[in-house]
């Protein structure tokens, strides 16, 4: 039986339309579980939609709709842009299914049997942009007066009756899990930020409204609906059907939640509270992704440079999208991205370094080697080097993905994709063609099966082009998982190839338009 995987996206508020901040944390959750299925793993990747909350129901009462009808259409949105970025998703949650009732409310009971909820009124301060309760220390007066949370959105004053679960017991707890799991939040600098805010001191948390009603009922107490994030958080263990024996229950605990940086508080101190109290097991890990700017500006609808991600895909192509946003950002931090960074990585790393090594050698097999892989002779230090260094990157890679350093995967392949230019630069197969053909023949052999390595490696972040280029070095579909990568496995001399193609195209600039 093969190890099983579980990893999941934040799921997104459909108060709007995706933008590419939520395209981002999807494509490279996406890498992440590609990469697993490759390397054998029975995957399980979740994505949805988080559909309750004041929020949505502002925004629904301002454009004069049902909030349902909101959610509706935005959650077709993310559905739809999920498949335009190529997401692999098993599963797309929506918070307002049935199977999503039934699941709040049953780790709700088990919560309340436990004894962490107890009925008392709220009186505090309220962010509706973050669906968040603040305490008044976190809060502070803007230069034009106005009350803002620690993340600077808007906070209102609420006082209503509501159930509270017990979060100031949990304090130690949730240190000693810290402690005991120090990968259970990542990156380092994220963790350090919790352990500080827990270490703190925590207060017990209002976890339900009355002065609305879309959201889900509270069980026994229908006139309350239960605090948005109470039912948001528990999507990741709905759609395994956990909690009433289903199918996919064995992927629990997740092994992956990938979130963007305002909100680890949710994940890493509210739901690994709730669970404890409900007697679940944690989640193995939380990794903490960071925001992306449009040349350093924040977006934002009133600065009108939100980004449509499908925008990016029509002008660049998917797959170096993909790869651009993988490749420029370290994955955990803050990064930006321009017309001019997309480009140059495009031009520089895809066109020229790893798609020109392709079409040259894969050119030359065809015209002087019949079109066939060409048969090898003895290997020589060069082409030893140049074997072992791609047959190592498996390893690298792996080690990458299991800390979640997209980036180091892929700087990883990119610097052996440079090594292999010098390489095929210093070893003159095109002067070998006149003075040595059986040399040139081992030279492009071995320049083939490097390019196959890479093909094999790289489809995480570049499905369709890697396709095409294992389709054009003639790797049969059921070849290409990292199986294909041990040792002993390599192309095989004599097999027929197709006429290659270029797969990595260079961004030419539109003429400038004249007047
Ligand atoms: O927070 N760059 O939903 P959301 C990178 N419903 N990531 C960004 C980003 C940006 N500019 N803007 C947002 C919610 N994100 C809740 C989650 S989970 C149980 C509930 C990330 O639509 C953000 O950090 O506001 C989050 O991980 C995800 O996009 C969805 O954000």
């Amino acid at each position: 039986m093969a190890e099983r995987f579980y990893l999941t996206t934040a799921i997104s508020y459909p108060n709007g339309r995706p933008h590419i901040g939520h395209a981002y944390e999807l494509i490279a959750t996406d890498v992440i579980a590609r990469f697993k299925r490759l390397d054998g793993y029975d995957v399980l990747f979740l994505t949805g939609t988080d559909e309750h909350g004041i929020k949505m129901l502002q925004t629904a009462r301002a454009l004069g709709i049902e909030p349902a009808e909101l959610a509706a259409r935005n959650s077709g949105e993310f559905q739809e842009m999920g498949r335009r970025v190529g997401s692999s998703n098993d599963d797309f949650i929506r918070t307002t299914e049935e199977r999503h009732k039934r699941a709040s409310q049953e780790i709700w009971r088990r919560m309340a049997e436990a004894g962490h909820i107890y009925k008392d009124s709220y009186a505090g301060w309220y962010s509706v942009r973050d669906e968040a309760y603040y305490a008044e220390d976190e809060t502070r007066l803007t230069e034009e007066g106005a009350r803002v949370g620690p993340q600077g959105t808007p906070v209102e004053w609420v006082e209503e009756e509501s159930y509270f679960f017990r979060l100031s017991a949990f304090g130690d707890k949730l240190m000693a899990h810290y402690e005991a799991h120090p990968d259970f939040i990542g990156p380092a600098e994220r963790r350090n930020e919790i352990l500080s805010f827990v270490r703190s001191g925590l207060r017990d948390l209002s976890i339900s409204r009355t002065t609305f009603d879309w959201g889900i009922p509270v069980p026994g107490d229908e006139r309350h609906v239960m605090y948005v994030w109470v039912d948001a958080l528990t999507n990741y263990l709905t759609a395994t059907g956990y909690l009433e024996d289903g199918e996919r229950k064995a992927f629990w605990p997740a092994d992956l939640h990938v979130i963007g940086k305002d909100i680890v508080r949710f994940h890493t101190v509210y739901w690994p509270a709730f669970l404890m109290s409900a007697g679940i097991e944690l989640p193995k890990r939380v990794f903490v992704h960071g925001f992306l700017f449009n040349r350093g500006e924040k977006m934002s609808k009133s600065v009108g440079n939100v980004i449509d991600p499908l925008a990016l895909i029509d002008v660049y192509g998917l797959d170096a999208f993909r790869y651009f946003l993988l490749r420029e950002v370290p994955f955990g931090q803050d990064g930006n991205y321009s017309h001019e960074a997309i480009v140059a990585r495009m031009n520089s790393e895809l066109a020229n370094d790893l798609g020109n090594l392709a079409q040259r050698s894969l050119s030359m097999i065809a015209k002087n080697c019949e079109g066939r892989v060409p048969q090898p002779g003895e290997f020589t230090d060069a082409d030893h080097a140049i074997l072992e260094a791609s047959g190592a990157l498996l390893e690298r890679c792996r080690a990458a993905i299991d800390r979640q350093e997209l980036h180091g995967m892929l700087q990883a392949v990119m610097a052996v994709v440079s090594e292999t230019n010098r390489y095929f630069a210093a070893q003159e197969p095109w002067v070998l063609r006149k003075t040595d053909p059986a040399r040139m023949g081992t030279v492009l052999y071995v320049t083939a099966e490097v390019v196959r390595r890479f093909a094999i490696l790289l489809q995480p972040v570049m499905p369709d082009s890697c396709a095409k280029l294992l389709d054009v070095l003639s790797v049969p579909s059921e070849s290409r998982s990292f199986i294909e990568l041990a040792q002993g496995r390599v192309l095989e001399p004599g097999r027929e190839l197709p006429a290659p193609t270029g797969v990595f195209p260079r961004f030419v600039e539109p003429e400038a338009t004249p007047a």
